[in-house]
């Protein structure tokens, strides 16, 4: 285990080329940033054949079955499914177990993903924080990113994924994907995992999704325990050429772009895992958030920074994966390019699945307001904007992170541009 995550992220970049035609792969475009932590994190199951030409996404989990269901059996006495839930019978008093996961199925697709706690996290001022998340111990073993790596995987797979954690308790909420209570991780509900316990589900419905811990949920969330979740549909030819489009019936793209804006709030994370569980007030109704990241990487780096920024060619489709993962109200602005939204949470937007919605319009210089652990999924069609498609354009997106009370951007008038609650970034497109 290095030191920090900068010698993480050199190490995924050694392995991997950048693409020569700029088109975006945030897998295999990952550089490192002199003095920031974590860039290009959660991308860290790098690829490089995914540099080909058409973009085709590749899942980041394991052909299963994955390992045996050799836990002892669910005791259903034990848990919120049976058991009499009030405050005092079990608000604070959650089952722990380690049990086998119940309706077992063998897996088409196996994760792995182990709690992690990291003291030195650093951050763009010099300073250290400590962080919380999830370590992918199959394809990135002993590296701890921020946000976790992303889970992908296909519609109608069966799915595991192995929580092993040794330090208290904690879950896996796959959020959006609804699967069986006692897979769902929501502690209070079902279950704590103490050791182990393999999560089961099948996603029904390709999109944009997130997956985080639900123990004491604002607290383990802002320590850093979340990470994207994607689902594709089942490949479609084109042109004689594998291709996934969004959803099915949906658009197919060409580059793919993952913001996830989070904040932290330092005092946050001094707090101890059970933190307010029992009633006890700690303070989390206060957050006054210090610093501000998207994709892992701090506002002072998300201009230029190659798993921000986004680059393309004229006449390519941009699809930009959205997560609002901070505890603020974020606002979104595109300077000069007409985006679409084609999904929101998950959910497409019409489509052969979805003829009674649309997708809709965000002309350039409107915001986007995006409620935390909203998700848009939003499209960039260069061929159908008015540009000179001679010059290479560049539009500037702005991001705004919002007091979820006063709707006023944190820190907005600070003297360091590191505490402001505010980050850029660019979309380029060049000739083709
Ligand atoms: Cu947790």
């Amino acid at each position: 285990m290095s030191q920090n995550s900068i010698a993480e992220v050199e190490t995924v970049t050694a392995v991997v080329e950048p693409t020569p035609d700029l088109r975006r792969d945030p897998r295999a475009s990952i550089k490192p940033i002199a003095g920031l932590a974590a860039a290009g994190a959660m991308f860290a199951a790098a690829n490089p054949l995914q540099a080909q030409t058409p973009y085709v996404p590749v899942g980041t989990g394991t052909p299963g079955p994955g390992l045996p269901n050799t836990n002892s059996p669910v005791d259903f006495n034990l848990t919120g499914i049976s058991g009499e839930e009030t405050f005092d019978s079990f608000g604070c008093k959650v089952w722990k177990a380690s049990p086998a996961t119940p309706d077992w199925q063998q897996a088409s697709v196996y994760f792995e993903r182990k709690f992690y706690e990291k003291n030195d996290f650093l951050l763009p001022n010099g300073g250290r924080i400590a962080i919380w998340g999830f370590e992918d111990t199959l394809k990135s073993k002993g590296q701890n990113f921020y946000p976790s790596p992303i889970i992908r995987v296909t519609e109608g797979d069966m799915v595991h994924v192995k929580l092993d954690q040794k330090k208290g308790t904690h879950t896996i909420h796959h959020h959006g994907i609804e699967p069986t209570t006692m897979n769902d991780g929501v502690g209070h509900v079902s279950f704590e995992v103490e050791d182990t316990y393999i999560y089961q589900w099948q996603p029904r419905h390709a999109g944009t999704w997130f997956y985080h811990c639900h123990k004491n949920t604002p607290l383990h969330f802002e320590y850093g325990m979340f990470g994207l979740l994607v689902v594709d549909p089942p490949k479609i030819q084109v042109n004689g050429f594998d291709r996934v489009p969004a959803f099915k019936g949906g658009p197919v793209y060409d580059v793919e772009a993952f913001w996830v804006a989070d904040d932290m709030d330092p005092r946050w994370h001094t707090l101890q895992q059970e933190a307010g569980m029992c009633g006890d007030d700690v303070g989390l109704n206060i957050f006054r958030p210090q610093y501000f990241f998207i994709s892992g990487v701090a506002n002072t780096q998300t201009m230029t920074n190659a798993n921000v920024a986004v680059n393309a060619r004229h006449g390519q489709k941009i699809l930009v994966r959205l997560l609002n993962a901070s505890y603020s109200v974020l606002a979104v602005t595109f300077d000069k390019f007409d985006v679409q939204i084609i999904a929101v949470d998950g959910h497409s937007l019409g489509g052969p699945e979805k003829p009674w919605n649309q997708p809709f319009t965000i002309p350039k210089g409107q915001t986007i307001q995006v409620a935390t652990a909203t998700r848009y999924d939003i499209l960039i069609d260069t061929a159908v904007l008015d540009l000179n498609t001679s010059q290479t354009i560049e539009d500037t997106v702005r991001f705004e992170f919002q007091d979820w009370i006063t709707r006023k951007v944190h820190n907005a008038t600070s003297a360091n541009v590191w505490q402001r609650g505010t980050a850029q970034t660019k979309v380029t497109v060049r000739p083709a």
